[in-house]
């Protein structure tokens, strides 16, 4: 398969390593609109064919993906071009900055019979993986509460310093992760209230989330995330869960201990992820999970068939996202359709 890939910033890299370690994919041609940055990544990887124009690398090459790496506001516009050229396109979250964007993108790829895949990778990590198969095996019974935190003090701004700048912060950038968490975990969301803090003064939008969501079949929700928690053990970028079932319970707790009560009794067991040969602690967890939702992409695309977070499905997280910056203005819960 000959992949091309838009965007060679600072996550872009953990993809074209991910692409490397899959058989049969091949990373073809680069694009980047910053030609240091398109040099700079073509070097690392060997990558000859490069272009500062999306639109010039459609023209030129004959591609069966094309993997936009971009940061939201040019989604839209790539989407919509990958959608003219007939090329199946992976995009980034946040999917983009609207659900009118969202909408129109979601339409453009169905309407070119494309696979539009996005790249939300939380529900692809080991640890969370591990979760999802306690609750397919029953063993806790039908999950009726749940909590799923995501609190840290890591400076994400180093590395991504437009996170600091953007008037919306952490539900736009991380929260989106945990709510598509959330809704993997117990089902689609109905009704969603939130609370939203800023406790550091040198960035612009919330960096404290508190969501409370009202799963369909029922069950509710915390959803909880901050990078203003000074914590004993920092423990970015781990997912902490919380589920209590009709007949158990699980708790996935620091350093990746998954514990599970059930009519048997309690198990504890590691479900730390590997750390692949490229990867560096602690970004290790998300690392690997991008291998994973890239190896789940080539096999639907091979298959035919339609990915997990396909746009359709993360039209569903995006409007969680929206429903919570409502929300947190209003303070009412806002209803879902
Ligand atoms: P970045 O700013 O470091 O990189 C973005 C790159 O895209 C830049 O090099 C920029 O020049 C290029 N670019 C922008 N518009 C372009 C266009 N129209 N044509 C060609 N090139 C263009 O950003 P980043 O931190 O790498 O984030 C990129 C995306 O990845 C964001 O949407 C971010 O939310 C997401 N991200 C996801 C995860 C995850 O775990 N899924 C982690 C980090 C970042
Ligand atoms: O996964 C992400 O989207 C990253 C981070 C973990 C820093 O929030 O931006």
């Amino acid at each position: 398969m000959r992949g091309a890939l838009i965007g060679c910033g600072f996550f872009a890299v953990n993809q074209l390593h991910a692409w490397a370690d899959i058989d049969d994919v091949a990373i073809v041609a680069l694009c980047d609109r910053d030609p240091a940055r398109l040099a700079l990544v073509g070097e690392q990887f060997g990558i000859a064919a490069r272009y500062t124009d999306a639109e010039a690398m459609f023209a030129a090459q004959a591609l069966d993906f094309v993997d936009i790496a971009t940061t939201p506001p040019s989604h839209r516009y790539l989407v919509e071009q990958a959608a003219r050229h007939r090329v199946p396109v992976v995009c980034q979250k946040p999917f983009a900055p609207s659900m009118e964007d969202a909408r129109a993108m979601v339409d453009a790829a169905e309407a070119a019979g494309i696979a539009l895949m996005v790249h939300e990778n939380f529900r692809w990590q080991t640890p969370i993986l591990a979760v999802r198969d306690v609750l397919a095996s029953g063993s806790i019974g039908r999950p009726f509460w749940g909590r799923i935190s995501f609190r840290s003090g890591y400076d994400v701004f180093s590395g991504q310093p437009y996170l600091a700048t953007g008037a919306r912060f952490i539900i736009e950038d991380l929260g989106i992760h945990i709510l598509d968490v959330a809704r993997c975990l117990l089902g689609d969301a109905t009704r969603l209230t939130a609370r939203t803090q800023r406790i550091n003064p040198a960035i612009r939008g919330e960096d404290v989330a508190t969501m409370l969501l009202d799963h369909a079949d029922g069950a509710v929700s915390v959803v909880d995330c901050s990078y203003a928690s000074r914590l004993a053990r920092e423990p970015f970028p781990e997912t902490f869960i919380e589920i209590d079932g009709t007949e158990g319970s699980l708790r996935l707790t620091q350093d990746y201990r998954l514990g599970v009560t059930g009519s048997d009794g309690t198990s504890e067991q590691d479900v730390s992820p590997p750390l692949l040969p490229w990867a560096s602690r602690p970004w290790h967890n998300i690392q690997e999970s991008v291998l994973n939702i890239q190896r789940h992409w080539v096999r639907t695309l091979r298959a035919r068939t339609t990915p997990d977070t396909s746009g359709r499905d993360n039209l569903k997280t995006l409007a969680l996202v929206h429903a919570a910056y409502e929300s947190a203005a209003s303070g009412a819960a806002v209803q879902l359709g």
